[in-house]
C-alpha cells in the first residue's frame, strides 16, 4: 500500500492546484459555451451537473490519474469479487450482490452467495404479501395497521430514510415508525400511538446483541404480553432480522420468523438486505425490488464506466480535490425534496463512519485529510437559516444539490418555484457579486455616498463556491435506489485513494465500553465513582438533581 501524497498525481494535483486557486469559475463559464456538456454526465436515471467546480479538463485528467495509482480498478474488482477487502474485520463487502439484479455469479468465500439471497428475498415477498394482504393477523384476528421497526445505526438509518423517502408508495391503512433511541421517550412515545392488536414489531440487529435495541426490543414485547394476556401474542407481532439465529431464539423470536444476512453485509450498507422488510412492508415488495435493480444500475455503471465517464469516481474525486488540496472540512448535502429530509442523516453515517479514519489499511498514519464532515438539511429551509456562511462566511462548502423535475405531489406552481431556488442557489453561489455589481446596484437604489461605503462590504459576495446539482426525473424506488448507491460508491472510491479501510468502525466501541463502567454509578448500584473529575462531577450532579430537585442542587 502507498501513502496516496507519494502518487506522482498528487504532485502535479498540488501544483495544479496552487494555478486554479485564483481562477474564477464565473470566467470559466463565460470562456466556454460547452461547459455544461463538458461536465455533465448521465447514469441510472440520474443527471449530474458538475460544471459549477473549480476545474478544467486538465484537473479532470489528474484527479483520473490519480484514482489510477491508487489502484482503483483493482479495487473496485476485488470489492464486486467477493474478497475479504475488510481487512481489520476479516469480511468481504457485497452489499452489491443483495441488490444483483443480473447474472454476477457472486462467491463470498468459494462459495455462490446468490442462491441464499434470493432465498431470503422470496421469504421476504411470502411474508410482506401476507401482511399486506390481511392474511398475517394479529392475536385480535385484526390486519396489521402499524410498523415499529426497532434497530440503532446501520439497522434504523437506511431502512427509515427510505421508508419516509417512499411515502407515496406506502400501502393505504399501512403507517412505518421507527424507535432508535435508547432515551425511553422514543419508544414511550410509539407505544402510546399504535394499537396493540394490529401492531408488527420488527426486531433489526445484524449482532442481535446491541443493548439500545435489546433493551427497546424487550420494552415493546413486554408491552404487547401485557396488551394481549398472552406470551402466544409475541409469535404473531415479532420478527426479527439478524445474523445471529441462537440470539433470536434466546430473546424468544420463533426464527421461523427470521429473516437471515450475512457477515459481508456492513450495518450501513445494509438497506439492501431484509433489513430494508420495514421497506418492503410499506411499498411492497415489487417497488422494493426497483429499488434494487436502481441500485444495480449504478453499480453496472460504476464497473464498467471508464472514470472520466463515471459518476461515483467523478463526485469522489470532487471530494477529494476540495479536502486535500483546498482545505475543506466539511461537505454539504441540501435535497431539494422534502422526501429526501432523512438523507443527510443517512450518509452522515455512511460518509463518516466508512472514512473517518485517520490509519491506512496497514496500520500508518495518514499523510492526508481523509473523509470530510458531512452534513445537510432540505432546501429551501435551509436558505432561510445557515445558507448566509456558504454565501458569505470565511469557510469553503462543497455541496451537492439535489431536485426531481417531477414533484411527487404536485401543488398549484409550487414544485417550479422549489426548483428555481435550487438553481439560484448554485449560481450564486458560483457567480457570487463583485464589488462593482454591488456598486451598482446600491448606485442605482439612490444610495447616499457615505452610507454606499459603510454597507458596500457587506454586499459583495467572494462566489466561486463549488457545487455539483444531481436531478432526477422523480423520486421512485429505482431512482432513489440509485441515488444511494452512488453515494456507497463516492465513499468507497475515496477510501481506496486515501488507503484506508471504510468499511469498519472501530471508533464506536471506546464510548459504549466506559459507559457500561459508569452505568452502575448511575442505577444506584455503585456510589462513589472513580473516573475523571469531571465524570464523577456529573455522576454526582445528577443524584443531586434527583435528590433535591433544582433549587437545591444549584444552593
Ligand atoms: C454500521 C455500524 C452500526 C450498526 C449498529 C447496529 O455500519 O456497524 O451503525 O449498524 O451499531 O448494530 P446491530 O445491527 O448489530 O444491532
Amino acid at each position: 500500500m502507498t501513502d496516496c501524497t507519494r502518487h506522482k498525481a498528487w504532485g502535479a494535483l498540488q501544483a495544479h492546484s496552487r494555478q486554479m486557486r485564483d481562477v474564477q469559475m464565473r470566467d470559466l463559464f463565460a470562456q466556454d459555451e460547452q461547459r455544461f456538456e463538458q461536465f455533465s454526465l448521465r447514469a441510472a436515471g440520474i443527471l449530474l451537473d458538475y460544471s459549477k467546480n473549480r476545474i478544467t479538463a486538465e484537473t479532470l485528467s489528474l484527479l483520473t490519474g490519480l484514482a489510477r495509482e491508487a489502484g482503483l480498478g483493482e479495487a473496485m474488482q476485488a470489492m464486486f469479487g467477493g474478497d475479504r477487502i475488510n481487512v481489520t474485520e476479516g469480511r468481504a463487502v457485497l452489499h452489491t450482490a443483495l441488490r444483483n439484479r443480473g447474472d454476477w455469479a457472486v462467491q463470498a468465500d468459494g462459495k455462490p452467495v446468490m442462491p441464499d439471497v434470493l432465498l431470503v428475498l422470496e421469504r421476504m415477498r411470502t411474508f410482506t404479501e401476507a401482511v399486506r394482504d390481511g392474511v398475517w393477523r394479529g392475536f385480535t384476528g385484526q390486519r396489521i395497521t402499524d410498523v415499529v421497526n426497532i434497530g440503532i445505526g446501520g439497522s434504523d438509518l437506511g431502512p427509515a430514510m427510505v421508508t419516509q423517502a417512499l411515502q407515496p408508495y406506502w400501502q393505504p391503512g399501512l403507517r412505518a415508525h421507527f424507535v432508535s433511541n435508547v432515551d425511553p421517550s422514543q419508544m414511550v412515545e410509539t407505544l402510546m400511538s399504535v394499537p396493540a392488536e394490529s401492531t408488527l414489531f420488527i426486531v433489526a440487529s445484524k449482532t442481535f446483541t446491541t443493548a439500545e435495541t435489546l433493551l427497546n426490543a424487550h420494552v415493546a414485547r413486554r408491552w404487547l404480553v401485557e396488551q394481549a394476556g398472552d406470551e402466544a401474542a409475541v409469535a404473531k407481532h415479532f420478527v426479527a432480522v439478524s445474523t445471529n439465529a441462537d440470539k433470536v431464539r434466546a430473546f424468544g423470536i420463533d426464527t421461523a420468523n427470521m429473516f437471515g444476512f450475512w457477515d459481508w453485509v456492513g450495518g450501513r450498507y445494509s438497506v439492501w438486505s431484509a433489513v430494508g422488510l420495514p421497506v418492503a412492508l410499506l411499498v411492497g415488495m415489487n417497488a422494493f425490488e426497483q429499488f434494487l435493480a436502481g441500485a444495480h444500475a449504478m453499480d453496472e455503471h460504476f464497473r464498467t464506466a471508464p472514470f472520466e465517464r463515471n459518476m461515483p469516481v467523478i463526485l469522489a474525486l470532487l471530494g477529494i480535490w476540495y479536502i486535500d488540496f483546498f482545505g475543506a472540512q466539511s461537505h454539504a448535502v441540501f435535497p431539494y425534496d422534502q422526501y429526501l429530509a432523512r438523507l443527510p442523516a443517512y450518509l452522515q453515517q455512511l460518509d463518516m463512519e466508512s472514512n473517518g479514519k485517520s490509519v491506512t489499511r496497514d496500520g500508518e498514519r495518514v499523510a492526508c485529510d481523509t473523509g470530510p464532515v458531512l452534513w445537510g438539511e432540505p432546501g429551501t429551509n435551509g436558505q432561510h437559516a445557515f445558507y448566509q456562511l456558504l454565501h458569505q462566511g470565511t469557510r469553503l462548502v462543497p455541496a451537492d444539490f439535489l431536485a426531481a423535475a417531477h414533484s411527487q405531489r404536485p401543488l398549484d406552481q409550487q414544485h417550479e418555484v422549489l426548483l428555481a431556488n435550487c438553481f439560484a442557489q448554485t449560481r450564486a453561489l458560483m457567480l457570487g457579486k463583485r464589488p462593482d455589481e454591488a456598486e451598482a446596484e446600491l448606485r442605482a437604489a439612490g444610495m447616499s455616498e457615505d452610507a454606499l461605503r459603510a454597507l458596500l462590504p457587506h454586499k459583495v459576495f467572494p462566489g466561486n463556491r463549488p457545487s455539483n446539482t444531481l436531478l432526477y426525473d422523480r423520486l421512485d424506488p429505482r431512482t432513489l435506489g440509485a441515488l444511494i448507491a452512488l453515494y456507497e460508491h463516492k465513499i468507497f472510491v475515496q477510501g481506496t485513494v486515501w488507503d484506508i479501510n471504510s468499511f469498519d468502525q472501530w471508533g464506536v466501541e471506546l464510548g459504549k465500553q466506559l459507559a457500561l463502567g459508569i452505568a452502575p454509578d448511575l442505577t444506584g448500584e455503585r456510589r462513589g465513582a472513580h473516573h475523571d473529575a469531571s465524570t464523577n462531577g456529573l455522576i454526582d450532579a445528577v443524584h443531586a438533581f434527583r435528590e433535591h430537585g433544582s433549587d437545591e442542587a444549584d444552593a
